[in-house]
């Protein structure tokens, strides 16, 4: 044994994301006393301030809607050393068998390998637009094409979540294996076509969902974490369905449990599941 902490396990890009969503045991809760009680409650309320102090750590709280969970976190870390020590101390932190795990899910946020390059806007300001390369116009466009994907990135890789109120997970898969529904099997330009239809259905769901795409392959039982806020839970089930009939979700993806969760404040938690 040693005393040092172990090195940082910060990857070379994109955060360590957990979903974890818990089952409260009324039973073994109601076997503590009132103070016990109270010093378990400030306990776990003294670990989400710690966890949300940490430089690199973000933490959502939820209250689970339906018998599906109680309580859920979503808890995003640049370091998995980190991650991985939050992770058993939220599980803990009201105390022995009181937080049952009732799902779970490790992915990283990453970016997409279909984003157009810079290579191909510019070719397309030539092609589409006729601005011929080398003018100020067409400088000026690969300008704010590089300011967008900035932010873009940024936000796809190191996501600052907002406090929307409604929250909507579930795990997908690309379809393999199946005859002529093998999305592996298919070629770059073919994928890259496809979620360009699906980009499309989602840009116009801009403002009202709010999509953090998590990958998982290698890391957890589904290849992606689909994490959608929103003010009205009506657009979940809208996009949801909309997507169904773009091709990549009707003919390419599987789809896991679903889970809704109420982003709310830790002390509301705490009386909404009657703690
Ligand atoms: O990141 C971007 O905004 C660029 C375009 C884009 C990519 C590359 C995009 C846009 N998505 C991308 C990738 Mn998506 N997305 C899902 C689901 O329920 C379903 O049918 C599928 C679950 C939803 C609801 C959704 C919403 N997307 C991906 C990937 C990775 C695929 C790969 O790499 O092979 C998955 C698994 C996936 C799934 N997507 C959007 C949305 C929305 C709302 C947008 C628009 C975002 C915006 O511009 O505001």
């Amino acid at each position: 044994m040693t005393d040092q902490l172990p090195d940082a396990l910060v990857s070379a890009e994109g955060w360590h994301v957990q979903h974890l969503f818990y089952k409260i045991e009324h039973g073994a809760w109601t076997l503590l006393d009132r103070a016990e009680q109270v010093e378990a409650k400030t306990n776990l309320a003294e670990l989400v301030a710690e966890i949300r102090a940490t430089e690199g750590a973000q933490l959502l709280t939820f209250a689970m809607v339906s018998p599906k969970a109680d309580l859920g976190f979503m808890l995003l870390c640049a370091d998995l050393q980190k991650s991985n020590a939050f992770e058993k101390r939220l599980s803990l932190a009201l105390g022995a068998d009181i937080l049952t795990p009732a799902y779970s899910f490790l992915s990283m946020t990453e970016r997409s390998e279909y984003t157009t390059s810079e290579a191909e806007y510019a070719e397309s300001l030539v092609k589409e637009d006729g601005l011929a390369a080398g003018t100020p116009e067409h400088e000026e466009k690969l300008t704010a094409f590089r300011e967008r994907m900035a932010k873009y990135m940024k936000d796809r890789l190191y996501p600052v979540l907002p406090p929307w109120p409604a929250m909507c997970f579930y795990p997908m898969s690309k379809r393999r294996g199946t005859a002529g529904q093998n999305w592996y099997a298919l070629s770059f330009e073919e994928r890259k076509k496809l979620m360009l239809g699906h980009a499309k259905i989602g840009r116009t769901w801009h403002g009202k969902i709010l999509q953090l795409i998590t990958g998982s392959t290698g890391l957890d039982d589904w290849e992606w974490g689909v994490t959608l806020l929103a003010h009205d839970p009506l657009n979940f089930k809208g996009i949801v369905y909309e997507m169904r009939f773009d091709a990549v979700s009707a003919q390419y993806a599987d789809f896991g449990e679903f889970f809704i969760g109420l982003q709310l404040p830790l002390d509301e938690i705490f009386r909404r599941v009657l703690l």
